[in-house]
């Protein structure tokens, strides 16, 4: 994977404008969730950038890596990095939740670039699970990858699934784990605590990459070594919540609430 100080920079410079993109799009909704899509922009920026072979212009090619949103109330985020690439034109954020939108408020099929309905938390992993076994059962070399949340990991479903996966030898899966500490009503280590996490994962049978998830040079080599790695890798990406907009990092009301006309206007400074 290319990682030249060029690249990098590209790379940081796009996420910012993802950034931009959903605050933006939140705002003119009135309605969204900033928190968790600010905090997994550069994860999914790298993804799509550097490392995802896809084609914009041809969603449906058969060989393409598949990527999987479960965290789906997230989907802000996908809709910026999905336009970045070229899916659909970049107007169309702006109709974000409008009754017929190409973009709902959870993913859906119709939005090109999207492989599966997310939303209800918990069943991505399981998805993902599926995708891997049919590329297994196709001899096809393409490579799903899943973005979950740490509130959304407390669902016994996605442990099913992680048994599977290990039993199954899915080594074309890639979990990847938005780590920012925060769910619905608080902090994770309040709520329902993970720790200790990684060994969590390992005791299921993956191969655990943990590494601070807004570090390009780090998320980079993560998903080069995930590659490699024999046994289904999962990359636990340390993030904060609402990254990039100070008055957003960290703070729970962001995690489900739209930003107003002045805050959206502070941010957008911010990000510029
Ligand atoms: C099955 C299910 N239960 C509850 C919800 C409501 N809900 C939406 S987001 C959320 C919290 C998710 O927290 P986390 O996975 O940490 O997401 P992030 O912090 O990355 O936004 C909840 C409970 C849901 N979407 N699905």
């Amino acid at each position: 994977m290319p990682s030249s100080p060029d690249k990098i920079k590209e790379l940081e410079l796009k996420a910012k404008a993802v950034r931009r993109d959903i605050v933006q799009m939140i705002a003119q909704a009135g309605s969204g969730h900033p928190g968790g899509s600010l905090s997994a922009a550069d994860l999914i920026t790298v993804l799509y950038f550097a490392v995802l072979k896809h084609d914009p212009r041809n969603p449906q090619w058969p060989d393409r890596d598949r990527f999987h949103l479960s965290k789906g109330h997230c989907c802000p985020l996908w809709y910026a990095v999905l336009a970045e690439c070229g899916y659909f034109s970049k107007d169309k954020l702006l109709t974000l939740r409008q009754f017929g939108s190409l973009l709902q408020g959870h993913p859906d099929r119709r939005t090109p670039g999207v492989e599966a309905a997310s939303g209800s938390l918990g069943q991505g992993l399981s998805i993902a699970l599926g995708m891997s076994l049919a590329a297994k059962i196709d001899h096809k070399d393409y490579r799903i990858y899943v973005l979950m949340g740490d509130g959304e990991i407390q669902e016994g479903n996605i442990w099913e699934a992680a048994m599977a996966a290990a039993h199954y030898k899915c080594d074309n899966l890639c979990a990847i784990l938005d780590y920012n500490g925060f769910q619905i009503d608080g902090k994770t280590e309040d709520v329902m605590n993970l720790e200790p996490l990684a060994d969590k994962w390992r005791s299921f049978g993956w191969q655990v990459i943990e590494i601070n998830g807004h570090d390009t040079p780090e998320i980079l080599s993560a998903y080069t070594r995930a590659q490699k790695i024999k046994g289904q890798p999962t990359i636990i990406a340390r993030t904060i919540k609402g990254k990039g907009v100070s008055f957003m990092e960290n703070v729970v009301d962001f995690h489900g609430r739209a930003p107003t006309k002045e805050e959206a206007e502070k941010a957008l400074k911010e990000l510029e």
